[in-house]
Parts: C-alpha cells; sequence; structure tokens
C-alpha cells in the first residue's frame, strides 16, 4: 500500500488497483471560444490547471497504472440528451447548437475532443458520458470491476459538476476516492473550495482530497 498525506487524513491505496480518472478536459469547457466560454466564463481558471493535470497523467503513465479519460457528450440526433438538460442552456448555445468549435458537446466534434496537451495515450479509456457522472449511462463500472480497481485517484473540471458527481457516484459504489486538488477547477473559484470543503467533511463522507507534490512524493517513496 502507498500512503499518501491527505484530509481529512491519510490516504492509502495499493498501487496496482488504483486508476486515474481525468474528467471532461474537453475543448469545449477548456479552451477560449468553446461551450464554457460561450456561457460566460472564465477559462483561464481551467487551462491555469493543465500542466499539473499533465504531470498527473505522467506519473500513472510512468507506473504502468490504468488511466480513464472521460468526455461529456452526446450522439449526433441527441437521443441521449434529455430536454431537461438541452433547453437549460437556452437563450445562449444549447448543447447541439452550432458553435465556435462544432457542435456542443456533440461526439466527434472538433470542441468535444480532449485538448491536445492531454490527449489519451494508446491503451488509455477513454469514456463518452451523457451525464455529468461517469457511471451514470456508461460502462465504466464494468470497467473497473475487470480490471479489478477498488481505488480511484481524479482530476478535471469541472470540480463541484462532473468531478464531484462522480465522485459521488464512485463513493456510493465502494471506491476510496482522492481528489488532486490543484489538479481540479471551476469556473467559480467558490464552489471549488466548497466542493472541496464537501467531499472530505465528515471524517471523508465523500472522500479524500490531496495535492500533487504530496501524492507524487507518496509515489517516489515506494518506488
Ligand atoms: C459541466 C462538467 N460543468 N464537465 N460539465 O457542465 O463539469
Amino acid at each position: 500500500m502507498i500512503e499518501v498525506a491527505a484530509e481529512p487524513f491519510a490516504y492509502t491505496f495499493p498501487p496496482g488497483k488504483t486508476a486515474l480518472v481525468v474528467i471532461d478536459m474537453q475543448r469545449d469547457f477548456v479552451e477560449p471560444g468553446g461551450f464554457g466560454e460561450t456561457l460566460g466564463n472564465d477559462v483561464s481558471l481551467l487551462t491555469a490547471i493543465v500542466p499539473t493535470v499533465r504531470a498527473l497523467l505522467d506519473l500513472f503513465r510512468a507506473q504502468g497504472w490504468p488511466i480513464v479519460h472521460t468526455r461529456e457528450s452526446h450522439s449526433p440526433d441527441l437521443a441521449d440528451c434529455p430536454p431537461a438538460k438541452r433547453d437549460r442552456g437556452a437563450p445562449k448555445l444549447r448543447i447541439g447548437d452550432e458553435g465556435p468549435m462544432g457542435r456542443i458537446l456533440v461526439r466527434g466534434e472538433p470542441g468535444n475532443d480532449i485538448i491536445p496537451e492531454l490527449a489519451p495515450m494508446p491503451g488509455e479509456i477513454v469514456l463518452d458520458k451523457p451525464g455529468k457522472g461517469a457511471f451514470y449511462a456508461t460502462a465504466l463500472g464494468d470497467i473497473l470491476r475487470l480490471k479489478g480497481i477498488t481505488h480511484l485517484v481524479f482530476a478535471g473540471v469541472t470540480t463541484e459538476v462532473c468531478v464531484q458527481t462522480t465522485m459521488r457516484e464512485a463513493n456510493d459504489r465502494g471506491y476510496d476516492c482522492l481528489l488532486v486538488e490543484d489538479a481540479t477547477e471551476s469556473y467559480f473559484p467558490e464552489f471549488k473550495q466548497a466542493a472541496i470543503a464537501m467531499i472530505r467533511a465528515q471524517g471523508g463522507i465523500v472522500g479524500w482530497t490531496t495535492d500533487f507534490e504530496r501524492l507524487a512524493a507518496a509515489v517516489r517513496r515506494n518506488a
């Protein structure tokens, strides 16, 4: 087991049974001109974490540990996008509308891609998800079960929406979850801080949080 200094107390994980889950580091959320910016958000907050997410990917790649990348995405006919979700964006751009990087949050469109700096490598899992949580309407549970994964390390955007929703889904399914604080971000700094506080409140009711350096140091100590 590897022990990482974390809040609310040390997080321990079995190297062979731990996967990194990078949530929705897509052009539509992170790059200027994408869906996130058209909704009025300042995407520079999100681009700032790219080097740390990349370092986290490199840490897992160097160990040969499993990596999952998710993309929030819908089929071109929007059959998997409930009107309740699509209409929420009106009167601005809605999911499926033509945006600056192709149709918003539609699979195969340029804006739906993961940003080039964090592009998945061969052998890494890329998971399209129509919801905020990565377990909803996807094969993620089966994929992790077949690999014998029991512990999940989380990064990506946005902290209080897709990251927190997925952590809560994972926690309810029995995974021990660690969020890397400087590898996740929100358009709303106060929401990020609130999400972190909620996750680790009450003895880690949803999971643990740490930062990249503490995780990397723990992995180095084990090497
Ligand atoms: C949002 C996400 N914020 N990836 N998606 O709509 O968090």
